[in-house]
């Protein structure tokens, strides 16, 4: 083709084609976030004036939930999510990592950045860098918490770490399957004061725990069981205390089409959201032979409300069908 029709070419498609997601209504761009890759468990935190996502990265082929690394995605309005790269590989960048990089959680504390990632099932590890975006590095050598430390109760996976830092400066790492375990890490972040607080009320409790304060109350949310006759849905439970007790207060998410079911909730710009994910996108695509979608999750966001006595209302899934074409 000589040059003059390909940039006429070039330019009719341009003119014609629609962009890949337009903004809804709200603002947002329409889910999932994320195509170029597959992500889930997203991880939701605000430093400063950008608000970046910490997901698992779902493998796109292979067996099972055979993560090996961990990307960041930042935004500063909502609409555009840029991948950031590779910030840690457990594998390639621990001695004791073998498999199952799953879902991580990272905060911030004195301009140092840490992420916290469960590997193997049974270990979770912490990992710091400078900056939000990495590079990460493992400054212990070691797993800072496993299945068969002291104290710790799990009959199933010990996985999903959540950190939540209060107020006052004590940080509290939830974390653990079914039964819900919960360290208060001390000032360096890579340390912890040796007792494990196993949390009460929470109805269903099966994974995923997530903790955020609003108006003085703590939330914390979780993925209910899916051994109980449904799937699994996120679900809260409300205390006045980071430890407890907490009472059940219902529902935030239904089941999602990916089966597992894990979120995080944020504050930013004046706006509370819910960050999950979904299959609706690999639901959509040709998986290699063998690849379940429910292996090929991708990121969402919708925003969240409260009720005035501060509980919280029902989110219902968007999706936009054009990312699914
Ligand atoms: O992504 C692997 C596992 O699936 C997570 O650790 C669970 O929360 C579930 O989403």
């Amino acid at each position: 083709m000589d040059k003059f029709k390909y940039l006429f070419l070039l330019l009719l498609v341009s003119c014609t084609a629609k962009p890949a997601a337009e903004p809804s209504e709200d603002g947002l761009i329409g889910n999932p976030i994320v195509t170029g890759i597959y992500t889930a468990d997203p991880s939701a935190h605000v430093f400063g004036d950008t608000l970046y996502v910490y997901p698992s990265h779902d493998e796109a082929e292979g067996v099972g939930f055979n993560m090996k690394d961990y990307h960041v995605f930042t935004t500063t309005d909502m609409k555009h999510f840029a991948d950031r790269g590779v910030i840690f590989s457990p594998f390639e960048q621990t001695t004791w990592a073998k498999q199952f990089a799953w879902a991580p959680d990272c905060v911030e504390r004195n301009g140092k950045y840490y992420l916290y990632y469960p590997t193997d099932v049974k270990h979770i590890g912490v990992a710091v860098s400078d900056s939000p975006t990495g590079p990460f590095e493992d400054p212990l050598g070691h797993p800072l918490l496993s299945i068969d430390s002291p104290g710790v109760i799990c009959d199933r996976d010990f996985i999903d770490p959540a950190v939540f830092i209060d107020d006052d400066g004590q940080a509290y790492m939830f974390v653990g399957q079914n039964t819900m375990c919960c360290i208060k890490l001390n000032e360096d972040m890579i340390s912890y004061d040796g007792e494990v607080h196993i949390i009460e009320g929470l109805e269903e409790f099966f994974e995923a725990a997530w903790m955020h304060k609003y108006n003085g109350k703590y939330y914390l949310s979780y993925s209910n069981s899916p051994f109980t006759g449904h799937q699994p849905e996120i679900a809260y439970a409300m205390a006045d205390n980071p430890l407890g007790p907490y009472e059940y207060k219902g529902v935030i998410l239904d089941p999602v089409s990916s089966g597992t079911n894990h979120h995080s909730i944020v504050e930013y710009k004046g706006q509370w959201y819910l960050f999950y994910h979904t299959s609706d996108l690999s639901l959509s695509r040709q998986l290699p032979e063998g690849r379940k979608p429910g292996l090929c999750r991708s990121i969402c966001v919708d925003s969240l409300f409260y009720n005035p006595d501060g509980t919280i209302q029902k989110v219902i899934p968007t999706v936009n069908r054009e990312k699914l074409k």
